[in-house]
């Protein structure tokens, strides 16, 4: 039965937050290029849509995303003797690349609330996002290894940066499970909360964020990984040049002008 591409994405809003929910729950959410192609529809409808202030990402049933449907015939070898090998790369250079360029892109932060178990591309796609929170029951796996290939949606760029070469090695090369636990204790991850908690936690974080100021926090964003490439001199120089900017717009005189009234900021620019 051909599944219909709005549902294996389901979106909804709680006031300035996004909810999107990968919903190919009987495939552990792996992904398809319509699901891709889905994903990436309601991240830009999210980016364009300027009473959304953070997005939240999580998944249906028991897993977050097992990456990659390994079914899907533009991957799936064909054991035929004689067939031509297929190039995956296309899949990586028409979906996977422009999708966790967008992610990084947004003007609002992203929360990937980790749900269950986040395998291969789907655990990078996690980790792409801003913040991650898991359940006490998710776990994440580089399973690439396992099949012959590296890790890919950002994996070796994110992996080194975020635990550092050791456990990157580890975790890339063995293709290790790691419950959600341990990752937060080797910093893979931000928090990991009971599973009972988790959307609530989620969208406590993505409700304050959404409080915040936007443009503020997508440029600390940007810098903060820009930074890893640049010497220290460079990144002054950068957030300095930054900092002028922002000086320039609402949201500062709103922050400014809030604290010396002793009341909340209405922050609202993008
Ligand atoms: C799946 C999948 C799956 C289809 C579970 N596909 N059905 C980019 C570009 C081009 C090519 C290739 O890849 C990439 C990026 C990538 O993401 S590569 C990595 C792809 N992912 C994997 O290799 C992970 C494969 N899955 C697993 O290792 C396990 O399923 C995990 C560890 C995720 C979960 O294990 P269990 O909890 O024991 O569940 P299970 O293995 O029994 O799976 C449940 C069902 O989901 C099962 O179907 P069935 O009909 O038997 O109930 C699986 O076949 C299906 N499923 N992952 N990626």
């Amino acid at each position: 039965m051909s599944e219909s591409p709005e549902l294996v994405i389901q979106v909804s809003t709680q006031g300035a937050v996004r909810i999107l929910t990968l919903n190919r729950p009987t495939a552990l959410n792996a992904f398809t290029a319509a699901m891709l192609a889905s994903t990436r529809e309601a991240l830009a409808e999210a980016a364009a849509d300027s009473s959304v202030r953070a997005v939240v990402i999580t998944g249906a049933g028991r897993a977050f995303s097992a990456g990659q449907d390994l079914g899907d015939p533009l991957v799936k070898p064909d054991p035929s003797p004689g067939a031509a090998p297929k190039d995956i790369g296309h899949l990586l250079d028409g979906y996977y690349i422009p999708l966790a360029l967008q992610l990084r892109a947004m003007p609002v932060p992203t929360i990937a609330a980790v749900n269950g178990v986040a395998a291969g591309a789907g655990a990078n796609f996690a980790l792409g996002c801003d913040l991650v929170i898991a359940g006490e029951s998710a776990s994440f796996i580089q399973a690439f290894s396992k099949i012959g290939l590296i890790p890919d949606c950002g994996g070796t760029w994110l992996l080194p940066r975020l635990v550092g070469r050791a456990k990157a090695m580890q975790l890339a090369l063995l293709g290790d499970k790691v419950k959600a636990a341990e990752a937060v204790s080797i910093g893979l991850i931000a928090r990991c909360v009971p599973d009972a908690d988790l959307m609530s936690e989620a969208m406590a974080t993505a409700q304050k964020l959404a409080a915040m100021p936007s443009r503020a926090l997508a440029e600390t964003r940007r810098l903060i990984d820009q930074a890893m490439d640049q010497d220290f001199e460079d990144a002054l120089r950068v957030e300095a040049m930054m900092q002028s900017q922002l000086g320039f717009a609402h949201d500062y005189s709103e922050g400014v002008q809030a604290f010396m009234d002793k009341r909340s900021p209405q922050f609202k620019d993008r």
